[in-house]
């Protein structure tokens, strides 16, 4: 049997929701989603996997329009994972209008000249006038291919974008294992499903200066896995919010983590967080290279 697979990116601004479509495909959480901007750190690859065809999706962080070293390497890094890749997806978020971020997006993704599709994303939230307007500022922009209006949350409209990507890709074998769902280390993911709590849960530039490392990860002899984490923060201020009154903060954190990870692992997990602080985590490459974010 001829089988079809290969590498889709998806780039889109911060917030349109590529990785709820990531997961939406892939079956299962694979990258944490919130309604912060920028909650995607690292280019996470989700796996969805038939009989006879498999589709890579590469999740990315949301790209701005270059205006400092930082949204220059973001860019940069698009644009490598984009000629990396055998098809671009260019997704657009339903619910804002169309700006100077989506037109450098697709400006890229017309340079690249790879097999396209643009997707409009969160139509629960649009009525169809609203819908069709969006539809025609989106065909607007010009980017190779066919057009989707979808809701990843809802599902709608997801079937036939990857029936359509499935007819885009190359032919050829499978890159990843039938039963993988995501490139991450385990211990790499279990750190996301903790720092999506913390990004749910606090406002302001605490969700940009949280990171979250798995110091320890111990299976004990009666099958409950015993994971330690800490929650690094960049300041005193920070860690005491993070910490909150009596403790309560870091423990509704622990607690919703714990859960999410018992439904990723299917067992029982004993889950002890500490918060710490580290000045300028962000600029630290050493902890950068740890945590897997390049
Ligand atoms: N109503 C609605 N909300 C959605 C849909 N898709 C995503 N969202 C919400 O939009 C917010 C952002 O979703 P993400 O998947 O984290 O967006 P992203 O594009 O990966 O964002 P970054 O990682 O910051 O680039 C979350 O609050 C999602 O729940 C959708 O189809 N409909
Ligand atoms: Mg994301």
């Amino acid at each position: 049997m001829s089988t079809r697979s290969g590498f889709v990116a998806l780039a889109g601004r911060p917030n349109a929701g590529k990785s709820t479509l990531v997961n939406r495909v892939v079956g299962q959480k694979v990258a944490i989603v919130s309604d912060k901007p920028q909650t995607t750190r690292r280019a996470i690859r989700g796996v969805a996997t038939a009989p006879d065809w498999q589709l890579v999706l590469v999740d990315l962080p949301g790209v701005q329009r270059p205006r400092d070293p930082l949204t220059e390497r973001m860019q940069a890094r698009m644009q490598r994972e984009l000629e990396d890749s055998d098809v671009a997806l260019f997704m657009l978020n339903g619910e804002q209008k169309i700006g100077p971020g989506d037109r450098f997006i697709a400006q890229a993704i017309r340079q690249v000249g790879l097999p396209a599709v643009t997707v409009l994303n969160k139509i629960d939230r649009l009525g169809k006038p609203r819908t069709a307007a969006a539809l025609q500022a989106a065909a607007e922009l010009d980017v190779q291919g066919e057009l989707f209006p979808v809701s990843a949350r809802t599902g709608e409209g997801v079937g036939d974008l990857v029936e359509h990507l499935v007819s885009l890709l190359p032919e050829g074998p499978f890159f990843y294992p039938p039963e993988e769902r995501s490139d991450l280390a385990q211990s790499v993911q279990l750190a996301e499903l903790i720092r999506e709590q913390v990004l749910l849960r606090t406002r302001e530039e605490l969700p940009h200066a949280a990171e979250v490392e798995i110091d320890e990860l111990e299976e004990r002899d009666d099958g409950l896995l015993v994971i330690a984490a800490r929650v690094w923060a960049e300041t005193e201020s920070q860690k005491a919010i993070l910490i909150g009154a009596g403790g309560r903060m870091v423990r509704a954190i622990g607690t919703a983590a714990r859960a999410e990870i018992e439904v990723l692992l299917g067992r029982r997990v004993h889950l002890d967080l500490s918060v710490r602080v580290r000045k300028g985590w962000r600029r630290d490459e050493a902890l950068l290279d740890r945590l897997g974010i390049d």
